[in-house]
């Protein structure tokens, strides 16, 4: 958590220095922002800062056959992100519910999946860890909710459904820039 405060940090000071500097047009700019991704120092070459960006919104379906109808969803670190799940299936939540859990950097989604089988009662969710960013309840058909976060830093971060079974097939990249 401190790391994405340094990187705020950063982003503004390069966006105060490219607005003292820049003499006319907006410097490089032409270098990109989509090849440069290795890099993890000193890189923020976007002079918009986090919070002025647009929120990203996003809308995810799931359905009676075990799946999302998205697999990667690209964020920029900071940025507002709403994730919107409807369950668009119409069997019962007892046998195919569904939800929308975004794994927090490092988590395995096999072993969080597997470890939330024996959670029921907190909606398939393991109590007590931080290897949840932020997740949807279990929804049943016809159900949808709604869930409004700050992408966290740069990296590649995994969602699954945690339904008993599902995160197999249920699954997908959350890129953040
Ligand atoms: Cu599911």
């Amino acid at each position: 958590m401190k790391s994405k405060y340094l990187k705020l940090t950063a982003a503004v000071i390069a966006t105060s220095m490219l607005v003292a500097c820049g003499g006319g047009d907006n410097g490089d700019a032409s270098t990109g922002e989509s090849d440069n991704a290795a890099t993890e120092s000193t890189t923020p070459e976007e002079t918009v800062a986090p919070e002025d960006l647009p929120v990203a919104e996003f809308t995810i379906e799931a359905n009676d056959a075990m799946q999302y109808n998205l697999d990667k969803m690209e964020v920029k670190a900071g940025q507002t992100v709403r994730v919107t799940l409807k369950n668009v299936g119409s069997m019962p939540v007892e046998q195919m519910g569904h939800n929308w859990t975004l794994l927090n950097s490092g988590v395995d989604p096999n072993t969080y999946g597997g470890a939330a089988i024996q959670h029921k009662d907190e909606g398939f969710q393991v109590p007590g860890t931080d290897d949840v960013i932020v997740n949807t309840s279990m929804l049943g058909p016809g159900q949808e909710e709604t869930v409004e976060f700050t992408a966290p830093s740069t990296g590649i971060y995994k969602y699954i459904c945690t339904f008993p079974g599902h995160y197999s097939a249920m699954k997908g990249t959350f890129l953040v820039r």
